[in-house]
């Protein structure tokens, strides 16, 4: 598939997205909501795919909306911007987090307003040192959206995500791994090789398993422990009926490495 806004392969079971308007920090477009969309019906229907690895083409990773779509625009900007969100990006962020398949996200540079927190709905966030985060909308007047005041009160706590969105600070990969909010920051040479090992390494895994553990980060933010209890029996219940379960066994017992067929 050819796309104006992305590039877009697939190879060995990993969908490799890249967003693709460099000279814009790829930030978001109506084309490129377009093609998202187009790619996220292939990835949620193609059983061959068994991890997707996001990143950016260029010196950026995503600078959110496109603000260059916004000037001089007189028609009732609140209304816009909701159906912006109802649309485009609040449809992608669920799909996104709804994908059976684990997500990974390079981010290669600047990651600002919804560019960040689509970086934060991803399962595994691995960043180049050089790269750094923003809630860029309180420059402009607005509110993390694209589900950042979610995301960040999660992974980093209430005080530090109400000072990053208040103050719009940019943070660095580095600082952004220390308070949990992403995986790992790498230098920039080895990003692209990391991220794929570690996409090919889940896309070679029991994808059952990796199904259900993404489910169950998600729904554990709203459980107690007993609801989580229950659902961990149930989601093992699941697991354990997979041909990867018998696999994972038998290659434990016969001292040789699993080979995980996705079933
Ligand atoms: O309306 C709705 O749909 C609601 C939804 C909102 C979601 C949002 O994401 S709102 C937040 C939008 N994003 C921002 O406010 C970030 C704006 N960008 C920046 O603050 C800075 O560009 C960065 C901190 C990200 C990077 O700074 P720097 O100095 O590394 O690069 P730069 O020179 O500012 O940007 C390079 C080029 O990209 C530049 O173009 P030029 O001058 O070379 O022709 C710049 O204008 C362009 N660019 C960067 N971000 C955007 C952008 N163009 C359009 N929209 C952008 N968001």
């Amino acid at each position: 598939m050819t796309f104006n806004t992305l590039i877009f392969n697939i190879n060995a079971g990993v969908a490799e997205l890249t967003l693709n308007r460099p000279e814009r920090l790829n930030s978001f477009s109506l084309e490129m909501h377009d093609e998202l969309r187009v790619v996220m019906q292939q990835i949620e229907t193609d059983k061959n795919i068994r991890a997707v690895l996001l990143t950016g083409a260029g010196r950026g990773f995503c600078a959110g909306q496109d603000l260059t779509a916004r000037q001089n625009d007189n028609r009732d900007q609140g209304s816009r911007t909701r159906a912006s969100l109802d649309e485009n990006f609040n449809p992608f962020i669920r799909r996104l987090r709804k994908l059976k398949q684990p997500v990974i996200c390079a981010v290669n540079g600047v990651a600002a307003g919804a560019g960040a927190n689509l970086a934060l709905a991803c399962d595994i966030v691995i960043a180049a040192e050089s790269a750094s985060f923003l809630q860029a909308f309180v420059k402009i007047g607005l509110i993390p959206d694209c589900g950042g005041t979610y995301f960040l009160p999660r992974l980093i706590g209430s005080s530090r995500a109400t000072a990053l969105a208040m103050l719009g600070e940019k943070i660095s990969a580095t600082q952004a791994t220390e308070w949990g909010m992403i995986w790992r920051c790498v230098k920039d040479e080895v990003l692209m090789g990391e991220a794929r090992a570690i996409a090919v390494k889940l896309a070679t895994g029991p994808s059952t398993a990796l199904a259900l553990i993404k489910q169950a980060m998600q729904v554990s933010a709203n459980h107690t422990l007993d609801q989580q209890l229950d659902w961990e029996r149930d989601a093992q219940g699941l697991a354990a009926n997979s041909q990867d379960f018998v696999e994972g066994v038998a290659a434990f017992l016969e001292k040789r490495p699993a080979k995980f067929n996705g079933l």
